[in-house]
């Protein structure tokens, strides 16, 4: 007998895999853990029958010769499958978007790829053999897909995910049902907890990116509260957020990130949780650690983590080029050319007073202009920069105060100059003109 299972607490992306087997591998029954999450139970009480699914209780163990695990590489995340981890001879195939260390399963053939979903990896696989899915199929396996790159959006999104949607979405895959999956309305208690976490947030910064932390007591239980987080992680915007839900014996973490620097999955790996660069979560025993300690924990996590990213020093240019506020237009507008520069800071006495920029020389109308100072045409509204910021900060600041270039000062003295060019230069790996 061969069955397919996934993680307990399980997710769309879980469940459409577990499913995706069923199809792919002929003979294959689906188990789908106890434990699902709350979205997903309400999907399987009304389609259950659909599927080719039972239960971890219902399986006969001794007739299993092959295991199909999906969405995980963990047998302690497995629902009663314990009796498989140690059966002679029983073969094992793997199918994870999971890059975590922890794995413990050893499969006999493995496809584990960094990518969007697991669900994917299935997608692709159909693809590849021209195997043709039935709506409701192709339509629970686009809800996994969705949910785990919250809808083709989150930073670990690949091509191939795309693809895969639109390889569902040919097989009749159905948007309005998705759609109902994937937004279930806030029920009260979500809301309750909403605004509970509104009343109070820690805001820290790590290279530059903010990172809010909450801490919540939950009297009971609440459903989706990973999708609470992602909605309140919006509204206050803040670049990654890690809330602690603790209840009677255990504290449960959920973080989500919507910057590729900061790896929630890796992050959350150092208490024993995981998931994604954009979303993960972790569970620990209130006897094991307080509070503090876990907010302690995952900002040494970041210090270290944001490190490994560009900083504002690597891609800035230097040295400056500073004239004085009594210079000409003419000689800025020479100094500019013989320099290949975009701008020139103006300063008195190490202090910045302002700055020439290519366009401010369109503001020179006539010729007798050009022998006018730089102080009557610079730009006097200046927002600095420090070198160990990070590309992300730069953008935002050019982007809210509508400027094209950051002066990067260390210690008050001017030691660099960030412009529009270097930031795109950075992102998009432009080459510089
Ligand atoms: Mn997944």
């Amino acid at each position: 007998m061969l069955i397919a299972t996934t993680h307990k607490n399980t997710d769309f992306d879980g469940l459409a895999s577990v499913i995706a087997a069923t199809i792919l591998y002929p003979g294959c029954v689906g188990v789908v853990p106890r434990m699902t999450n709350s979205n997903v139970e309400r999907f399987l009480s009304t389609h259950k029958t659909a599927f080719n699914i039972i239960l971890p209780n219902e399986v006969p163990f001794d007739e299993v010769t092959k295991l199909i695990v999906v969405d995980t590489d963990q047998w302690q995340r497995l629902d009663r499958m314990d009796k498989l981890a140690k059966k002679d001879g029983l073969e094992i195939d793997l199918w994870d978007h999971h890059m975590m260390p922890g794995g413990d399963i050893e499969a006999g053939w493995t496809c584990k790829e960094r990518i969007g979903s697991t669900v994917t990896l299935f997608t692709r696989e159909m693809q590849k053999r021209g195997i043709q899915l039935s709506p409701l199929d192709s339509t629970v396996m686009l809800i996994g897909l969705y949910e785990d790159t919250g809808h083709l959006s989150f930073p670990g999104t690949t091509a191939d995910d795309a693809r895969a949607a639109a390889y569902l979405l040919e097989n009749k895959a159905d948007l309005n049902v998705a759609g109902f999956f994937l937004n279930p309305p806030y029920e009260e208690n979500q809301k309750e907890i909403l605004f509970e976490m509104m009343k109070e947030t820690e805001r820290l910064k790590f290279s530059g990116h903010s990172v809010g932390f909450n801490h919540v007591n939950l009297d009971k239980k609440v459903p989706n509260l990973a999708a609470v987080v992602n909605m309140y992680r919006k509204i206050i915007n803040v670049d990654a957020l890690f809330v602690i839900f603790s209840s009677d014996d255990r504290h449960s973490i959920i973080g989500r990130s919507g910057v590729e620097s900061i790896d929630i999955g890796r992050i959350l790996s150092i208490l024993g949780g995981g998931g994604h660069s954009g979303a993960g979560s972790a569970s620990v025993k209130n006897s094991e650690m307080s509070v503090e300690n876990i907010i302690e924990k995952i900002t040494t996590a970041l210090a270290a983590n944001t490190c490994e990213s560009a900083r504002i020093s690597d891609i800035m240019s230097f040295p400056v080029i500073s004239v004085g506020p009594d210079t000409s237009m003419r000689e800025a507008q020479i100094l500019m050319a013989s320099h290949k520069i975009r701008g020139v800071m103006v300063a008195e006495d190490a202090n910045i007073l302002g700055i020439i920029v290519l366009w401010d020389l369109k503001k020179v109308k006539k010729e007798s202009q050009w022998d006018n100072p730089v102080k009557a045409f610079m730009s006097r509204n200046i927002f600095s920069i420090g070198p160990g910021d990070s590309p992300s900060v730069a953008a935002r600041i050019m982007i809210e105060k509508d400027v094209g270039h950051l002066p990067v000062v260390q210690d008050d003295k001017l030691i660099g100059i960030v412009t529009r060019t270097d930031i795109l230069t950075y992102y998009y790996d432009l080459l510089p003109e």
